[in-house]
């Protein structure tokens, strides 16, 4: 794997490029993002437990992550029988730049925070191959990410995300867990509407 970008910081080996992109990059990964939502609308999954998630979700790529009673898994369809569409040039130029460029991700990740959701402590463990980081990007308001061990529980640090904004979380950090507390609601004005996407890029096969 081939790293070209140095991280602003490195907090439990969760590299973090503080506002790498900038808003010209940022505006383009939004309209493309909006013609994914198109043939792949928002929604809420349930987990395995009933409850809904806050976070709305989608998926480009190969697969889509999918959740419901049954469980967290990939899927190569949507609910409507339909592919994902495919992970536009825009962001797979980000892997390109950040991860590697001898393999490509299988699944980009889209999930949409609107200003009271949130997201669980969790691990990133339904892909075959933890030797791939999963790459993240942050676009519009700001979100309080929280960062934890391997094992559940313990102690924890927290940090502000904001537009622009990569993580790479591989190596020792691929299978800790994380999670989103809050989001700060009006920090950014890069969705008309507000709230905050975070896109995550996984190699799933
Ligand atoms: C989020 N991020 O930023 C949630 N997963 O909204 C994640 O769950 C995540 O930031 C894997 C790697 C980096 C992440
Ligand atoms: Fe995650």
């Amino acid at each position: 794997m081939t790293n070209f970008e140095t991280p602003n910081l490195v907090i439990r080996g969760f590299k973090i490029f503080k506002e790498r992109l900038d808003l010209n990059i940022q505006n383009d990964l939004i309209s493309d993002l909006r013609e994914i939502v198109k043939v792949a609308p928002l929604f809420s999954p349930h987990v395995p437990g009933g409850n809904k998630m806050s976070v709305k979700m989608t998926s480009a790529g190969k697969y889509g992550w999918f959740s419901d009673s049954k469980g967290y898994r990939y899927v190569s369809r949507q609910k409507n029988g339909n592919n994902w569409p495919q992970i536009p040039n825009s962001i797979m130029e980000i892997w390109q730049k950040f991860v590697s460029l001898e393999r490509n991700p299988d699944c980009c990740l889209i999930n949409y925070y609107s200003k009271d959701a949130k997201m669980g402590m969790h691990q990133d463990n339904d892909e075959a191959d933890f030797d791939w980081p999963v790459l993240s990007i942050s676009l519009g308001d700001d979100a309080l990410f929280r960062i934890g061990n391997v094992e559940k529980g313990g102690k924890t640090d927290s940090l502000w995300l904001n537009s622009g904004d990569i993580i790479v979380m591989g190596d020792e950090a691929r299978l800790k867990y994380h999670g989103i507390d809050r989001i700060r609601s009006g920090t950014s004005n890069l969705l008309k509407n507000g709230g905050r996407i975070n896109l995550t890029l996984r190699v799933v096969d």
